[in-house]
């Protein structure tokens, strides 16, 4: 079975979307997601120009060697633009493996180690009592796990607060420029154990809770807010600190015992080996369209294994359908699998992907069909054209440069 075309679909029904589509010479198609939110067209670039052109004829069953000559191949090593890339073809590889032998991806990966994924929520407000309600209609929809984020007194914007109960935050008005964000840390640090306490006091502690720091924190107060979120027993903090410096989880983590994630933009083993190896981190949250695909993430995941590391992968709007389409078929069959991010898609998305996975009792659950199980309809991809968006950048109140 060999490839005979590669091809790259960029639409944006509702977010932009970059989606490889690989067909063989027997006429099976697969699919990858290869957005990088913010910097989508390098990925096209990469793709159309350097990479669809060598896949042509290549025996599209030798997964693991059409990795291994993408990445050494490359020369250039790693990288969100390169890993992205790699991970679509990886994606797409697996969906006609499956497609072909006719069945889903995860029986190829050794089959379901559990009935479903466990996925979590995210509920926001611009108040607390927005934050509250929210919160209830997540748990009320049957949800078992919510991450929770609220506008911090005094802050205009925050990241993570969302419009419409649709867990997506607000765009800005002229994409290509980002919307700027001000950050104040001692706010924060008051704000969020009076969050968290007001959660826990209206509802218990009967559902797990997550928050995202989104990589804003020193050490010394990432450790602190660990310390002061113990109370509230939640499942983990995500991105206490920034992870370009691996050695700095080792002051947050000998603080407290709140559970630690990370990962979302990693994309190799090698980002992430230290951070596992000497058990720094509870969660690896590494995703499969921006760290190599189901075949690299899989080593991720087994490396993790060894040291009691459990699974999170990042599952953001960001990410398209066949994205979490391919997360949901390694997370089924990984032992060590924790928690699966789940924020959906917005519409129109739905019209542009077919998608198979459903969502019942706080679990998402892949479904039976062949390969991946999704599907791309181009006609109505076609029908919302690219458009330029940029995340958003936080300054400090003097004007720095922070982390968003
Ligand atoms: O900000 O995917 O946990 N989820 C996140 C995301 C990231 C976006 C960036 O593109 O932190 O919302
Ligand atoms: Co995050």
């Amino acid at each position: 079975m060999k490839i005979d075309k590669a091809e790259v679909i960029v639409t944006s029904p509702g977010r932009n979307y970059v989606t490889l589509r690989i067909t063989s010479d027997t006429g099976v198609t697969g699919l990858g997601d290869a957005t990088l939110n913010g910097r989508e067209l390098s990925v096209v670039s990469y793709l159309r120009d350097h990479v669809c052109p060598q896949l042509i004829g290549k025996d599209a069953s030798r997964i693991t060697d059409l990795w291994e000559y993408l990445y050494k191949g490359a020369y250039w090593r790693r990288g969100p633009v390169t890993m992205t890339a790699i991970a679509a073809v990886d994606c797409a590889l697996w969906d006609i493996l499956g497609k072909a032998t006719e069945r889903p991806v995860h029986e190829l990966l050794g089959g379901a180690v559990r009935d479903g994924v466990l996925v979590y929520g995210h509920a926001s407000g611009r108040t607390l009592d927005d934050l509250l309600r929210d919160v209830g209609h997540y748990l009320g929809a049957g949800y078992r796990a919510v991450r929770v984020q609220a506008a911090i007194p005094g802050l205009d914007s925050t990241y993570g607060i969302h419009h419409d109960g649709t867990g997506h935050t607000y765009e800005p008005a002229d994409g290509r420029y980002p919307t700027e964000n001000v950050w104040d840390t001692a706010a924060y640090l008051r704000f969020a154990p009076e969050m968290m306490a007001a959660v826990r006091e209206t509802y218990g502690y009967d559902f797990h809770l997550l928050h995202d720091v989104h990589h804003r924190l020193t050490p010394r107060e990432a450790a602190k807010l660990g310390k002061s979120l113990e109370p509230f027993d939640l499942f983990w903090i995500e991105d206490a600190t920034p992870a370009e410096d691996q050695r700095a989880f080792e002051l947050v983590r000998s603080h407290t015992v709140t559970p630690l994630a990370v990962g979302e933009i990693f994309n190799s083993i090698w980002d992430c080996h230290e951070l596992i190896s000497r058990r720094l981190v509870d969660y690896i949250r590494c995703s499969v369209s921006h760290a190599g695909g189901i075949t690299h993430l899989r080593r991720i995941f087994d490396l993790a294994a060894l040291y009691g590391v459990r699974t999170g992968s990042h599952g953001a709007g960001d990410l398209s359908p066949v994205s979490l389409a391919s997360a949901l078929q390694l997370d089924i069959a990984v032992p060590n699998f924790g928690i699966q991010e789940y924020m959906g898609h917005l519409s129109p998305a739905e019209e542009v992907f077919m998608t198979h996975y459903r969502f019942e009792d706080g679990y998402l659950k892949p479904g039976d069909r062949p390969g991946l199980g999704v599907e791309i309809d181009e006609d109505a991809a076609a029908r919302y054209p690219y458009e330029p968006r940029s995340l958003p950048i936080n300054r400090l109140r003097d004007g720095t440069m922070h982390d968003w």
